[in-house]
């Protein structure tokens, strides 16, 4: 039998499943093919789409590939669900409207299940990510709730992110000033064939104008504007915009440095990711969960301190302590 690499790479799809499937799986063999592929892989547009459940964000990356596709790219999508890949109403119509989308040999679509734990996650869709990459799939799309912390962090993979929100949903620009403010590269206020599209529009574009950005930034250095968008992803509207302004964002980080410098803040992330997880595990493999306990009790009692203990588990895994 052929490499699985070698198959993955010559565009065999079933092996690029197959790694997928190995990857989720935590299967050690796959960071052996993974390594191999990383040469490979590099040059895909990676772009993040968040938003709050049921701001439409399926339907428009739907909408998105179609778009891509008349424009000849072989696009990937990673669709991170929220639960489990086969329970829940919503889940069970965005895998039936992708999979039109999936007999096409130029689209792969596959969904993955948000569990395990935080860094597990990003290092997972980083790790599906660069498999697609390597099989010549550019852009990647990933979809994710924009809640919680570990879809932030995955959010951090993508080079451009596009935040949803749709009218009526005024806790979502709540949300937006709380956090995703700062990751967002385009805005799409989706729906927007329903009343308060232009409300939600003009509510964005002000929290915007609030960016201290904007005033701190070079005027002799490129500067992105953060768009406000409007999509009616079910009349097809506003779709060729969103594509549009995405290859915008990717012109941009280019021309300014930017997807360098990005790249260059992922791989330390990345790596330091990969060391603290094999401490993580070593020390999972060491010590038994009644043990544990044992420690955790006896720090909160205060008959002991948490240093201490954490010298001493670092011995047990072989780090050299702390000067
Ligand atoms: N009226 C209207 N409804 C939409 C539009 N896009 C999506 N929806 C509906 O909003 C609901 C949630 O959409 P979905 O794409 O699954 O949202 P997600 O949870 O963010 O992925 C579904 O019932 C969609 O049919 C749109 O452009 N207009
Ligand atoms: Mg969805």
């Amino acid at each position: 039998m052929e490499n699985i690499v070698e198959r993955l790479l010559s565009g065999d799809r079933r092996a690029l499943a197959r790694m997928v499937t190995l990857i989720e799986n935590e299967v050690p063999a796959a960071r052996r093919y993974l390594a191999e592929l990383h040469r490979y892989a590099g040059k895909a547009h990676i772009v993040g789409v968040t938003g709050a459940p049921g701001a439409g964000k399926s339907t428009l990356v739907t909408h998105l590939v179609r778009e891509l596709r008349r424009r000849d790219a072989k696009v990937g999508v990673i669709a991170i669900d929220p639960t489990s890949p086969f329970t829940g109403g919503a889940i069970l119509g965005d895998r039936i409207r992708m999979m039109e989308l999936s007999g096409d040999p130029k689209v792969f679509i596959r969904s993955m299940a948000s569990r395990g734990n935080l860094g597990g996650l990003a290092a997972s869709t980083r790790d599906v990510v660069r498999a697609l990459d390597a099989a010549g799939y550019d852009p990647i799309i990933i979809e994710t709730v924009g809640t919680g912390q570990a879809e932030v962090e995955v959010m951090r993979t993508a080079q451009t992110v596009l935040v949803t929100s749709a009218p009526g949903m005024g806790d979502d620009v709540q949300a937006i000033k709380a956090g995703i403010l700062e990751i967002a590269d385009i805005f799409a206020v989706t729906k927007a064939d329903k009343p308060g599209a232009d409300q939600t529009v003009a509510e964005l574009a002000m929290l915007l104008s609030l960016d201290p950005m904007r005033r701190l930034h070079d005027k002799s250095q490129p500067y992105w504007r953060i768009p406000v968008l409007k999509t009616a992803a079910i009349k097809d509207q506003g779709i060729t915009q969103v594509v549009d302004a995405i290859k915008e964002h990717h012109d941009y980080l280019v021309k300014s440095g930017m997807l360098a410098h990005r790249a260059q803040r992922q791989v330390r992330s990345e790596v330091q990711a990969l060391i603290l997880n094999s401490v993580v595990n070593a020390l999972k493999a060491r010590t038994t969960e009644d043990e544990w306990q044992k420690l955790v009790d006896d720090i909160t009692t205060r008959e002991r301190d948490p240093y201490s203990v954490a010298s001493e588990l670092q011995e047990r895994i072989g780090l050299r302590q702390d000067p």
